[in-house]
C-alpha cells in the first residue's frame, strides 16, 4: 500500500489514556454512581425503557476485577457520517479486549448497521488494524445510515450475534444511532438475549453533548480543518481585497461548527441558527443585516470579507422552518403521489398546491434550485439533508440584490463580488488531531471497560477534556437519561435531544462580545494547518468552545 510519510509516522503515535485506564486492566473496577433520569418525559421514557431506564452512572477506580478476563466476542458498528477518530475507537476497543483476554475476538460489521443485518463482517486482527491506527476515515469497515428499528431487525441482530457468540455490540454513532443503541439494548434485555449494547459519541456536528459527553469525537479535527481553510481564504481576501466569501459549514441543525470556526478565525460575519430562531429573524432581515455590514465596510474601502453560514440555517428561519415542517408532513402523507411526479417542476407544483398560503408565499420566492433541494429525499431518520441546500449561494445572491437596491437609493457605493464555498466533507476524514486520536482511543478502551462491567444501554463517557489526557475521567452513563420524546415521521418517538448552541453559554457570549469589531474591522486570525508533532500548545489543544465552556 502506498502511504504518505505522515501516515507512516502516525502509526507510531501511542494515544494517551486517562490515568485510571493506564492501569493493568484487571485492576480497574466499575464503581456505580447515582441513579440517573432524563430531564424531560420521565414517565413516558420509563414506560418505554422498563429495563434500562434510571440506571446509575458508572466510573472506574482501582480494584481487583475478577470478571473482565472472561472470554468474549464483541461486535462493532460505525454508523452515520464519517468523523475523524473512528479508527481509533476501534483500536482502543481492540487493545482493551486483547489486554483483558488475548482470546477475545472483535467482529467489525461492514457498511454500518446493515452489516449486522446482512451478517457481513471482518474479524479484526492486529495485522488488519495496524494500517488504520491514528488515521482518519471509516474505511476500516465502512459506515451507513441504515436504522435498526423494527423487532424483525432486532431479532436478525440477535441471531447473527448468537451465531458468532457475540455477547456485546459497540455502536459508534451520533444522536440517532445512539438512540437506536438504547432501543436495541432495551429489546435485548427484554427478550433475555444476553447481548450488551454500548454506544460511543461520534459526530463532527458537536450536537451530541451534555455534562457527561463534553464533546463528540471528530468535532475537534473537523473544526480545525475548516478553520485552516477559512483562515487561508481570509488571508486571500485580505490580500486581493476584492471578494466577499460566503462559506457554508457542515453541522446539520446545530451551529457549533460555525461558532467554533468563528472563534478560531474571527470572520466579519458568522450567522448562528439558534440566535436567528430566538430572534425570529426572517430571511429578509438576515439578508439586510449582511448587506449593512458590507456597506459599512465599503465606506472604509474594504470591499471584501468573509461570512460563515451554518448548514442548518434554513431550518431555523421561522418561515422556512414552518415550510419545511409542512413539506415533511405532506411528504409523509402523500409520498406515493409525490413520487409519481415526473420531474422537479411537477414536484414543485404538487407541493405548492398543497401548502398553506403563508408557506406557499415563502416557497414561491425561493430560487428553483433551493425549492428542488428542499424537496430532496429525507435521510433515514427523517431529517432534511441540509448539506444539499445551497444556503451560501442563496444568501450571496439575495445580498447582491439588496445591495443593488441600496445603490439605487444612494446608501451603498461599494463593489460586491462573491465567491461561495461549502466546507463539510473536507473535514470528516482528516487525520485525527492528537486530541481526537487520544479521545477516540480512550472512548473505545472505555467502551470495553463498560462491557467488562456487564453493563448495557450505556454510552462511553470520557470527561474533563480541557485538561491533559491523564486527568481525564472515564465512565459511562445510561443512554436513556439523554432522551426525550420528539415528533418524527408524524409520531412521537424517544430520541436523544440534540444539543444546540446555548445563547447563554460562554462560547456564544464571547462571540457576541467581539463580533461588531470583527464585522467592521479586519481582525482575521489564520490558524494554519493541524500540527501533530511539536509543542503541546500547538498540537494538543482542543477547541475554543470547550476551553470557554470549562474556563474556571
Ligand atoms: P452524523 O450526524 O451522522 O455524524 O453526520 C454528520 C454530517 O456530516 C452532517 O454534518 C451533514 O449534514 C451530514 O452528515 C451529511 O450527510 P451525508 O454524509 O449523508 O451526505
Amino acid at each position: 500500500m502506498n502511504i504518505s510519510p505522515l501516515q507512516r509516522l502516525r502509526y507510531d503515535y501511542q494515544p494517551k489514556l486517562p490515568a485510571i485506564l493506564r492501569e493493568d486492566i484487571k485492576t480497574i473496577l466499575p464503581v456505580v454512581g447515582e441513579e440517573t433520569s432524563p430531564a424531560h418525559d420521565k414517565e413516558a421514557l420509563k414506560a418505554l425503557f422498563p429495563h434500562t431506564y434510571g440506571l446509575p452512572s458508572v466510573h472506574f477506580a482501582k480494584g481487583e476485577n475478577k470478571i473482565i478476563g472472561a472470554r468474549r466476542n464483541v461486535g462493532v458498528i460505525l454508523s452515520g457520517g464519517q468523523a475523524p477518530g473512528g479508527h481509533n475507537v476501534i483500536s482502543g476497543l481492540f487493545d482493551a479486549m486483547k489486554a483483558a483476554n488475548p482470546e477475545n475476538e472483535l467482529y467489525g460489521f461492514r457498511g454500518g448497521p446493515r452489516g449486522i443485518l446482512n451478517d457481513s463482517y471482518t474479524l479484526i486482527t492486529e495485522e488488519f488494524l495496524a494500517p488504520f491506527r491514528n488515521t482518519g476515515g471509516f474505511d476500516i469497515i465502512g459506515s451507513g445510515r441504515d436504522k435498526l428499528e423494527t423487532a424483525e431487525q432486532f431479532e436478525v441482530c440477535a441471531k447473527v450475534c448468537k451465531k458468532h457468540e457475540v455477547s456485546a455490540l459497540v455502536i459508534i454513532g451520533g444522536d440517532d444511532s445512539n438512540t437506536n443503541a438504547a432501543v436495541l439494548a432495551e429489546y435485548f434485555k427484554d427478550k433475555g438475549h444476553g447481548i450488551q449494547v454500548i454506544g460511543c459519541p461520534k459526530t463532527i456536528d458537536g450536537d451530541l453533548k451534555n455534562e457527561s459527553i463534553e464533546i463528540s469525537f471528530g468535532f475537534d479535527t473537523a473544526t480545525k480543518t475548516y478553520s485552516e481553510l477559512i483562515g487561508n481564504i481570509e488571508r486571500d481576501a485580505n490580500s486581493a481585497k476584492k471578494y466577499w466569501h460566503f462559506i457554508k459549514l457542515m453541522g446539520r441543525s446545530a451551529s457549533h461548527i460555525a461558532l467554533e470556526c468563528a472563534l478560531e478565525t474571527q470572520p466579519n460575519i458568522c450567522l448562528i441558527s439558534e440566535e436567528v430562531e430566538a430572534n425570529k429573524q426572517s430571511l429578509t432581515s438576515i439578508v439586510n443585516d449582511i448587506a449593512l455590514t458590507v456597506a459599512a465596510r465599503a465606506e472604509d474601502k474594504n470591499n471584501f470579507g468573509v461570512v460563515l453560514i451554518p448548514e442548518g440555517l434554513v431550518e431555523f428561519i421561522p418561515e422556512i422552518k414552518y415550510l419545511i415542517e409542512e413539506i415533511n408532513n405532506l411528504l409523509a402523507k402523500d409520498i406515493v403521489a409525490f413520487s409519481a411526479c415526473n420531474d422537479s417542476s411537477e414536484r414543485i407544483a404538487f407541493v405548492s398546491e398543497r401548502l398553506s398560503q403563508a408557506s406557499c408565499n415563502v416557497f414561491t420566492i425561493l430560487p428553483k434550485d433551493i425549492k428542488k433541494q428542499l424537496l430532496m429525499d429525507r435521510d433515514p431518520h427523517g431529517n432534511v439533508q441540509v448539506s444539499r441546500i445551497e444556503t451560501d449561494k442563496l444568501l450571496a445572491s439575495m445580498v447582491a440584490a439588496q445591495l443593488q437596491k441600496m445603490k439605487s437609493e444612494g446608501t451603498y457605493t461599494g463593489t460586491f463580488s462573491t465567491m461561495t464555498h461549502f466546507f463539510g466533507y473536507e473535514g470528516r476524514c482528516a487525520f485525527p488531531t492528537n486530541f481526537d486520536a487520544d479521545y477516540c482511543y480512550s472512548l473505545g478502551y472505555n467502551a470495553f471497560m463498560l462491557i467488562g462491567g456487564n453493563l448495557t444501554g450505556y454510552i462511553s463517557s470520557v470527561t474533563n477534556l480541557s485538561q491533559p489526557a491523564k486527568e481525564w475521567k472515564a465512565g459511562g452513563i445510561p443512554i436513556t437519561m439523554m432522551m426525550n420524546l420528539e415528533q418524527r415521521h408524524g409520531s412521537m418517538k424517544p430520541v436523544i435531544k440534540k444539543a444546540l448552541v446555548e445563547l447563554d453559554g460562554a462560547p456564544f457570549k464571547y462571540f457576541v462580545a467581539h463580533r461588531d469589531k470583527w464585522a467592521r474591522e479586519t481582525c482575521f486570525v489564520y490558524p494554519g494547518a493541524v500540527q501533530y508533532f511539536g509543542p503541546a500548545e500547538v498540537c494538543d489543544q482542543t477547541t475554543r468552545t470547550l476551553a470557554l465552556e470549562q474556563a474556571k
